[in-house]
Formats: structure tokens, sequence, C-alpha cells
């Protein structure tokens, strides 16, 4: 079938991330484009083919039954989306469904499906939209939408029957507003978006040790002083001490957020992470803590990390706990209640005579059957009040009630292992659903985790468990991305983290496997992503981004071009200008003359898929690599950092190994005299890493504040040049050290740099480091 162009109007300007790709032609409102061939995310589970087609235009009216709410619902949302993607909105119009005046969409009941299913029909003489249930019309609704768009003017709908259903009742999404807090404006729109995918649970993960984020009218202190924390910064402390960051979510608005959620058929499991993950509770309520005198009265955290503050396990603390859920029952509607579990480190418990003295009137030996008896506690109250305890896989201890959720997070051992013993099981294995590692090894990733969870990565996990019987199979509810934003501190960083691997989630979630198919997957992208354009969603483009290596000749310069998929046409210009959809295609690697720009991107068909790669090959810029090109020296704990909290005038963030920052410049030759300047930063070392912290070399300083140190054939070797930091601590941000020569020597070299410190903070990162002449 011929792939019809699908046309993108209403550009909007480039200014955030990723407004921008599409590259519009425009187009006359009376031109009918033939849809793309099935281009539905997630896939339907079965598409039968009719002959004819169905042409949409700007006349074209919707009929729902009389006195059907879901029904006005679903055909609203479908309105709705077609206005929000600058379609013509099709007028709703209730009442008798008797004979058609004109061809039209019609969304009606049918009996017997499941409460999701929905079929959808598409002939020449109209589009019938049918369900059982609010939420099958609400997916025919959606599925409606993207068959089209994002065509534009009148689109011909191929005739064929719809029939689909999802695979797994569980499709969700966790955000984390605690470690950093977005507005309730973005949690609506991720909502929607997440609607838009047919995904249907918000996991909402609302209290941590770095803020507690839900207002709670009986205890005002959990948010008055939970949630808000002094930031992190590195030493000297010599600046003003920055804003208190922070901020909640208040019952009035969260009330209007899950009502807003209902609307999509999306439930939001709320979480209130207990034992641990308490500190911002426990900073609020000092009393909820195990007692030590000694200790000066806990803040909230600015770290990272695990934390060892948890609540104790007095009556009192309990009550607490359950005056809490009650009034987030009251809340939400959910039929279940995350309780966290994640984390616990026992040392507190174990160390204190207060733990111990309850542990033996409870009878409790060990601190991990301390923690089953608080599961158990908790589980009692919420099954009291007709609702089910969901939690962490720390959870699955013996006696844990078979009603409890398993969210299994390490990897799909947990999941596997509460299925077989009964109880219901949620897959958000670390890290393939960990959506705060990057998405390629492209400097324009967002800050995260350094270690690479791709687009195909997500998508290529098989949620189905070969090796669990029929019964524990059914365990499975389904599947869900985390959304961890240590490392988020923005509305629009989450989105880029999210959109487009949430989409391959929902598919997971949604198509049985033999409706999943990475190559085909990508396909049906191409239209998603131009929806995404359309509503101004701005996703991250990692896929389809250029990615170049270039190896520096003595006047030319060899620039080899790659993006990740491998897939759409890489065209690029040496103009100047940006490339367009005629501009060369690559097909080899280039021999271009120093001083060139070059600009790459990525285009299917005539739509441009990618942001523009930009490069100006002169001999500076060659000799200079950042962070992300060099190689690091360790795999301890990758990271993705950016120099100044809130700072937004940067470039790229960093890539570090907080347990050793140290890079690798390979292939330097040193028979000719050298020069090296670098580009380095101080950060907050601001990670609770426990015992591992002992493990970081410090204390190898010959100066106050340390230096940087260029080593020459491995990093252990003694220093060939050092580049004191003092200036550069003083200053804080990104700091360019004064160039040093390098003593000559035959051959090519492997440079080591790493930094030797006083202390562990401040954490020293590399910006970039340049081997000129
Ligand atoms: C582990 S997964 C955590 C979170 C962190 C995350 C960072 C889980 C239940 N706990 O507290 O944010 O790693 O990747």
């Amino acid at each position: 079938m011929q792939h019809g162009p699908w046309i993108v109007r209403g550009l909007r300007a480039a200014g955030t991330t990723a407004a921008l790709f599409f590259a519009g032609l425009s187009v006359l409102a009376r031109d009918i484009h033939p849809a793309p061939p099935a281009s539905v995310i997630p896939n339907p589970n079965a598409v039968v083919p009719g002959h004819g087609s169905f042409t949409f235009d700007s006349a074209t009216i919707v009929r729902i039954p009389a006195h059907d709410p879901d029904a006005r619902s679903a055909a609203d949302y479908f309105a709705d989306l077609m206005g929000r993607s600058k379609r013509p909105t099709p007028i709703v119009s209730g009442g008798a469904i008797t004979g058609q005046a004109r061809p039209a969409i019609t969304f009606r009941r049918r009996a017997g499906l499941g409460p999701e299913a929905y079929w959808l029909e598409v002939t020449p003489q109209g589009i019938i939209v049918s369900a059982t249930g609010g939420a099958g019309l609400f997916y025919g609704a959606v599925t409606l939408w993207q068959l089209l768009t994002p065509a534009g003017g009148s689109v011909a709908v191929p005739a064929q029957i719809i029939r689909d259903a999802p695979a797994y009742p569980w499709r969700g999404l966790m955000l984390d507003s605690a470690r950093h807090f977005q507005s309730a404006a973005f949690v609506r729109s991720l909502i929607d978006e997440m609607a838009m995918h047919k995904m249907n649970v918000l996991h909402w993960h609302l209290t941590d040790d770095q803020g507690w984020r839900l207002e709670i009218r009986k205890y005002p202190r959990l948010t008055a002083i939970g949630a808000w924390r002094t930031p992190a910064t590195f030493s000297p402390r010599e600046q003003p001490p920055a804003d208190s960051y922070g901020g909640f979510y208040t019952q009035s608005e969260v009330r209007g957020i899950v009502a807003y959620a209902a609307n999509r058929h999306v439930r939001i499991v709320p979480e209130i992470d207990m034992p641990g993950h308490a500190q911002a509770a426990i900073a609020a309520y000092p009393e909820l803590g195990v007692p030590a005198p000694d200790r000066a009265p806990l803040a909230v955290s600015a770290k990272w990390g695990v934390h060892s503050h948890l609540f104790n396990l007095e009556p009192a603390t309990f009550a607490f706990l359950e005056d809490v859920l009650d009034e987030v029952m009251e809340l939400f509607p959910s039929n279940c209640i995350h309780v966290g579990g994640d984390e616990a480190v026992k040392n507190e418990w174990q160390e204190s005579a207060t733990v111990q003295a309850r542990a033996r009137a409870l009878g409790i030996k060990d601190a991990d059957a301390l923690q089953a008896h608080f599961t158990r506690e908790i589980g009692r109250y919420l099954t009291a009040h007709g609702r089910r305890l969901i939690g962490w896989d720390e959870i699955l201890r013996p006696g844990l009630s078979k009603d409890a959720i398993v969210m299994s997070w390490h990897g799909t051992a947990g999941a596997h292992a509460a299925a077989a013993r009964g109880n219901d099981t949620i897959l958000s294995p670390w890290p393939k659903f960990y959506f705060d590692n990057r998405q390629s090894s492209l400097a324009t990733e967002a800050p995260g985790r350094l270690h690479i969870v791709s687009l195909e990565d997500v998508y290529r996990f098989e949620p189905r468990d070969p090796t669990l019987d029929q019964i524990a199979a059914r365990h499975v509810l389904g599947v869900q991305a985390n959304l961890w934003t240590e490392h988020m501190q923005t509305d629009d960083r989450v989105r880029w983290m999210a959109w487009p691997r949430a989409a391959a989630i929902a598919e997971l979630g949604w198509s049985v496997p033999a409706r999943r198919n990475w190559p085909d997957f990508l396909r049906r992208l191409v239209p998603m992503l131009g929806r995404y354009s359309e509503l101004d969603l701005a996703y991250a483009d990692s896929v389809f981004a250029v990615a170049a290596q270039v190896s520096p000749g003595s006047d030319h310069a060899t620039v080899t071009l790659s993006n990740q998929a491998s897939s759409g046409e890489i065209r690029y210009s040496v103009d100047g200008r940006d490339p367009v959809s005629n501009s060369a295609p690559y097909a080899e690697p280039l021999n271009v003359p120093l001083g060139t720009e070059i600009r790459a991107a990525t285009f299917v068909q005539s739509d441009r898929v990618s942001q523009v790669w930009a490069r100006r090959l002169d001999a500076p810029g060659l000799a200079r690599r950042d962070s992300h090109d060099l190689e690091l020296c360790s795999n301890g704990i990758g990271l993705l950092l950016e120099p100044v909290m809130g700072s937004a005038s940067l470039g790229a963030p960093l890539a570090v190994d907080i347990m050793n920052p140290c890079w690798i410049y390979r292939g330097v030759d040193l028979d000719r005299p050298r020069s090296v300047t670098a580009a380095v930063a101080p950060l907050p070392f601001n990670y609770e890493i426990g015992a591992d912290a002992a493990k970081i070399r410090v204390g190898d300083a010959r100066t106050a504040e340390g230096e940087l140190e260029i080593h020459v054939d491995g990093c252990d070797t003694a220093a060939i040049a050092t580049l004191p930091l003092a200036t550069a601590a003083a200053h804080g941000e990104v700091t360019r050290l004064p160039p040093v020569s390098l003593p000559r020597r035959p051959g090519r070299h492997d440079l080591c740099v790493r930094f030797a410190r006083p202390r562990l903070d401040p954490l020293w990162a590399l910006d970039w480091l340049e081997v000129g002449e």
C-alpha cells in the first residue's frame, strides 16, 4: 500500500526542546489525504481490512445516544483531541440514532465486550465506535483520533473493522513528585498524554526523604515543613544559601486532578512511602522517627540515594499513618493504595533500644520480620477500609496477605515469585523501566543516569513469562515505567524522559506478543511523533537524532553519521542552513574540509523526525572532547549532572561516575608540543551511598582545593601535569583552567584525567578537555 504523506500544519516556533521537528507543507482544505496504513499506538489486537474508505472532513458530525454520559465524554474527548491537533472540531450531537442524513461517526453501546474493549468499524457510510463499558468507548475515541491524524484537511480512512482489548489491566507510569515537584498543570498534562496511549494507572509517588507533597489536614507540618528543603550546594559555601525548594498539592488540587484523570479512565494510585523514604515526614514530626537523643533534628533531605531514617514502630506512629491514610483514601478512590516499602535499611531499627524493646514485646526476632509486621499492620487497616495494599517487591515476605499487590522492581524475579505464590503483581523492572536512565549517548540527553535505556530496549521487554502456569500468569496485572525525578528539575525534562518511551510501555501493556514488532512500532511511531508535535508535546528525539563520529585529518575531517534506530534517511547540508527533505542524503562517511559547518537531521519521507545536529569542523573544535565523548574510567554510579542546581544557561550536562570522577582521552600524539585546556565544575556531593562512600578516593590532593591530574597510559602512573582547582572552586560554575603543556614522548598515548581532592564535597566533574598544539 502507498505510504501516504502525513502533513503536519500549525508548526510552532522552535524554542522549547522538541517543538519542532515536523517540517510541514501547507495543504489545501479540499485535498483528501489517504490515511497512512494502520498507524495506531498501541497496536490494536485485530484489524480486518474492508473495501473503500470513509472521508472525514470539517462537516462530519459525531452522534451519540441520548442520556449516555460515557458516550458523551468519549465523543467530547475525541472532538477535543481533534481540535487540539489543529483539525476541525467535529460537532457532537446526542439523540436518537435512526436514519443518517450523511455519513457520520457514531458512538454506541454493544453488549458483551470486556470493560476496556471496543470495536471500531469503518465503512464508506460511516464509522461506528462501540463498546460495553465507558473505558471501551473512550479507547475507541483515542483510536479514531489516531486514525485521522496527523494527516491534514480531509482524510480518507480505509474501511476496516478493529476489534480491540488490552492484554493487561495495568498500564502504568509512576511520577515521582517528591524529588522534584511538578506543577498541577503538568500532572494533568501527563495524565492526558497517558490517556492518548490508553495507559490507565498513574502511580503518584508523593512522599520521600526529599519532600512530602500532599496536604494532610490533620498534620499541617507535613507540608509546612516537610514540603521544603534547602538545596544542596557545593562547598566552600560562601555564596548566599539558595532559596528553599519545594511545593505540595492541596487537597482541592488533588481532587481536581483525580477527577480529570477519571474522565480519561486513568486511575491514580497514590504512594505514601513507609517505613523508609520517610525523612521529610520525620523532619516535620520528629516523634515519628527512631529516637536518637544525640543526633541533631532531621531536616528534609537534599541528598539522593538510600537514607537510613525509618518510621518507628510505636502505636502513635501507626495511628499517625492511619490518619494520613484516612485522608488519602478520602481523596483517592483507587481500590489500591501504595505504601512503598522499598530500600528500608534496618540499621536504625537494629541499633535502637526502643525499637528492639517493641520487637521483643511483639515477639519479633529480626528486622526484616519487623518490616513484614509493619506491612501487615498497614495492610490490615487498608483492608478494613475496603482497599488493597500495594508495595515495592521488598514487601514480599512470608506472611504477606494474598490480597497485597507486589510491584516488582528488582528485575522480574519478584513478580515471578509473587505470581507463583498467588499475589497480583506488576512488572516494573530496573533498569529497563526506569526512565531516569538516559535514552542515548548523545549530548542532547537530559540529566539523569548514564546507563542507556533506549526506546528499543524498553520495547523489546517481554512481559509474558512463559515459565508461569496459566493461573499464576493471570496474577501479572501489567507493566509500569517509573519517572524518578532526582535529576529531572523541570516539567519539560520529565516529559522528555517519558515520551516516546512510555508509548512503548503502553504497547507492552496493551498489545499481545503477536501484535508487537519493533520495526513496525518504529514505523507507527513516525505519525505518533507527528501527533506529539501537533499537540506541542516536547518529546525526546533520541531514537532518530543524528550521532556523529568525527576523525580529524590535517586539512580535512571524516564524518560518520548514524542514528540509534538505523532508520529513516539522514540528510545533511554544508551551506550553513538546516537540512530539508531534499538535502543530500547521507550514504557513506564524508570527507569535509576543515572550516566547514555541517548540519544533519533524520527524515522519513518529507518529515524531519529529529532535531538538527550542527558542528563547525575547525581545529580547536576538533581537539575538544566533552565528557560525553570521553570514556569514563569506571562504571560505578554514572550520572549526567548539571553544574549548578537550577542553572538554565548551561550546555549539555556533564557525564561523571560519582564513585570515581575520571575520564580517558585516547590516542594523543605526544611526539609534538601539546597543550591541554580543561573546563571543570564543582558539584555538590549530595549522595547517601552508605558504606560505599569509603570506596571513593579522596585525600590525595596537594593543595587546599585539589587539582586536576593528567596521567599517561593508565591512571595510576605519576601525573604528568596538574592543574590546581582553587580558582574554579571559588568561582563555582564551569571554569576553564589555564592551559598546561605536556612533556613530549614518542608515539600516541591515552590520557587519563582525574581529580585529586581533599574531601568528598565538592565532587568535581569535567565538562571538556582540549588537546591542542
Ligand atoms: C530506587 S525503585 C528507588 C528510588 C530511586 C530510584 C532511582 C525504588 C522502589 N526505589 O527511591 O529514586 O532507585 O533510580
